[in-house]
Parts: C-alpha cells; structure tokens; sequence
C-alpha cells in the first residue's frame, strides 16, 4: 500500500511539475487527449507478431486492419509506397534499416555527433555497437550546418559505403542531399533519411522532402514534431528490399511490436493532416522569435547568416556562460528544461561529453499549448535572467510557474 501510495504520489509529481515548467527538450512532444486515449487500450496486452493479415498469433482482426491503414496512411503522405510503423523507437528503425542494407564489416557513412547525428550512426551506437558495421564520417561544414558536397561525395566515391544515414538531432536547417545522391547512386550505397525531430515538419510539408530530394528510405521516430506516441517508423520505395526491411523489424530485431502505439500514431497523423499545417507554420515561426530574441539579449545564437534557424530548433553557444551542462542545470532549477548539446565546432572529448558548448532549444511543445512569439520573447528573457543577469532561480521559477499557467490547453487537436 504504501509502496503503491509512493509510485502514485511520484507521478503525481511529475504530471504536475512538467505542467508548470518551460519544456524546450527539442525531441519531446505532448499527445492530446485523443490521441492519449487511443494510446491506453486493451491492445496494450496484446501480442501480433509479423505483419497484418500474416500474423503468428489470433485475435489480431482489429490490429490487422488498424496498422495496414496506419502503413498505408503514412507511405501515402510522405510519398513512399510502404511503410512499417512497428519499430518501438527511432533507433530501432534505424537497426532495422540498415541491418536490411548492410552486414558486419561493412562500410556505412554517417555525419559525426557534433555536426548533430544522432548515436545510432555511429561506431559506438547502434550502427557499430549492435550492427558491427563501420562508420566513416561525411564531410560537414560547422559553420553553416551543411553537408560538404564535394568532399562527401569523395568519401563515398572512396569508400564505397553500403548506405548512407543522413539526420541529426542537432538540426536547424535541412539537410541538402541533393551533392550526395550522384555519388551514392554510382557505388550502390542506399540513401537513408533519418527524420525523427522534423517528422512532423516534414509530414505538413514545412521542411524538405526526402524523397523528392534522392533518399531511398526515411527512418523516424513519431514523438517530436509529430505529437504522436513515443515510438518509431520506416517509410520505403525500394519493392524487392522491403521485405527484407520487414524482416528486419520482426524477427531480427523485434518479438512484439507494442499494439498499443498504433491506432495512436493513426490519430495523431488525422489531427497532424487536420492542424499540422497551421501547427508546423507557428513552430518555424516561434523558433526564429525565439533566436533573435536571445541573439539581441546578447546570446551566441548558432545560424545567424542563414537565418538562425529553419525547424523547430534554437542552437545556442554558451560556453561564454559556463557550457551547456553547467547552464542547463541552472535552467532546470528554475524549471527551464532543455538539454546540453555538442555542437558542430566541438572536438569530441571527456570534457566536452560532459560540458559541451552548446543549448539546443526545441519550441515545439510550447507552441502546441498555445504559445506564439510574444511568448517565445518572455521565455527568452527567463532564460537571461538566470544565465546572463544571475537573477535568484528560485524567483525566476516561481515566475515560470505563472507565467506556465496561462497555458495548459493542448492546441492543434480537436476540441470535442
Ligand atoms: N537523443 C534524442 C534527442 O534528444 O535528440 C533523439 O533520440
């Protein structure tokens, strides 16, 4: 009982801490009450190995029908003609993906952690740590967040990777493939396209087009932009590899696929093909409210030439304040919450892991409670106070709490 009282009492905690805060985590999102009610089903006790209508279980009628329309559903909108929507994470479809493309040995190349990709690229990640494939690193030029045409397409000339996974978690602008695709198509390397953060940009249109630009595969999560349930996708053209793709997902990698997530992500892609124009259009307007804000308060916002930023995300150099560890602390305590991040002119070492340059803001999940850029200036200034005037956290987290009151309705969803 009381260990039963302790649990209830720490969620509690949460819920309500998490309300009252400024969530500026760029990989976290909120689900509306739709979609969490679809989330909180009986198909969360249930098994459905395989794909529909092939299952190696009975009692999968509704789930056959529910995940074939989600498949179908999400290839449609994002231009592919397949999709698999049962990996439980982003960095599961990206095992999936590339276990379907590559074998131990082999040659992959990715863009390294500070220029933003994500860790299951890379050697000590997924790729290299589970897959036993060997990364080599594309050319990226740190200043201007962009992929090094020409000396990534000599890298892959050289070296003749069995694929290419293209995304980043530090990622204000798109990534340009189109320097490339050339070289990829003339040594057999599979393009894959890890969307995760900007799914949701992408899915209304707001971003690039990775189909359109040459990837053969898009690998993502559906929890960041896209405000859908935690888990992960892999959208596909490639008809003779898909199978192999599937058979990636189940039985290399995955038994059950958590049912539960499905008829969710289903919702939450009519609400997103319902309001995620509107949705997407406020966030990119946000995230640029946001960075000149902090840039005219004397921060070293990343970007600036090229706009400060094209998604959902604000980079921030802080190391004139201390690194991004010791300033996402100070925010924390004044119930700010965003993450220390590596950024692109960062050398890899213990003491950037742990205290690297940067900030990385997301405004997505504000600005699905409502916020529009009046409010993307006051959280600018919250974050001054604490890191820039060394105002007491303590008042400036009550003030945060007030300040997050006035915001509690989930927008972008339907209200009855
Ligand atoms: N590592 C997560 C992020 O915060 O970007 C994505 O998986």
């Amino acid at each position: 009982m009381q260990e039963r009282d302790w649990i209830f009492s720490k969620i509690n905690q949460q819920n309500n801490w998490r309300k009252s805060c400024i969530n500026l985590i760029a990989s976290e999102n909120v689900n509306s009450k739709w979609v969490e009610n679809a989330y909180a089903s009986d198909f969360s006790h249930r098994y459905a190995e395989g794909v529909p209508y092939e299952r190696y279980y009975q009692g999968t009628r509704y789930i056959d029908e529910i995940e074939d329309k989600a498949n179908k559903f999400f290839a449609k909108r994002f231009g592919g003609k397949y999709a698999d929507t049962r990996p439980i994470s982003g960095a599961v479809a990206n095992m999936a993906a590339m276990r379907a493309f590559a074998a131990p040995g082999d040659v992959i190349a990715s863009l390294s952690v500070p220029a933003g990709a994500h860790s299951s690229h890379q050697r000590g990640g997924v790729a290299g740590g589970i897959l036993g494939l060997n990364p080599i690193k594309l050319g990226f030029d740190s200043k201007d967040f962009r992929i090094d045409p020409d000396l990534s397409s000599k890298i892959i000339r050289h070296t003749r990777p069995k694929l290419a996974i293209i995304g980043a978690s530090l990622i204000p602008f798109p990534l340009e493939l189109d320097g490339i695709v050339d070289a990829c198509r003339d040594v057999n390397c599979k393009l894959i396209y890890d969307s995760a953060h900007v799914f949701g940009l992408i899915f209304a249109g707001k971003f690039q087009d990775p189909f359109k630009e040459g990837a053969e595969i898009i690998t993502s999560s559906t929890h960041k932009t896209f405000p859908g349930p935690q888990g992960g996708i892999i959208i596909g053209n490639l008809e003779d590899e898909w199978r192999e793709i599937q058979r990636s997902v189940f039985p290399r990698i995955l038994s059950n696929h958590h049912l539960h997530r499905i008829p969710a992500l289903l919702v939450a892609g009519y609400e997103m093909a319902e309001f995620g124009e509107e949705y997407s259009t406020q966030i990119l307007k946000n995230a640029v409210a946001l960075a000149e804000k902090l840039n005219e308060l004397g921060f070293d916002v990343a970007g600036e030439a090229r706009g400060f930023t094209k998604s959902h995300q604000v980079v921030v150099d802080v190391n004139e304040h201390g690194g991004g560890w010791n300033v996402a602390k100070a925010l924390d305590k004044a119930n700010i919450v965003l993450n220390k991040n590596l950024l692109p002119w960062d050398k890899i070492s213990k003491a950037t892991l742990v205290n690297p340059s940067g900030i990385r803001l997301g405004v997505q999940e504000m600005t699905r409670f409502g916020m529009k850029e009046d409010e993307m200036e006051e959280i600018a200034n919250f974050i001054s106070r604490i890191v820039i005037k060394g105002d007491s956290p303590d008042v400036v987290g009550q003030d945060v709490k007030t300040f997050r009151q006035g915001f509690q309705k989930i927008h972008y969803t339907w209200d009855d």
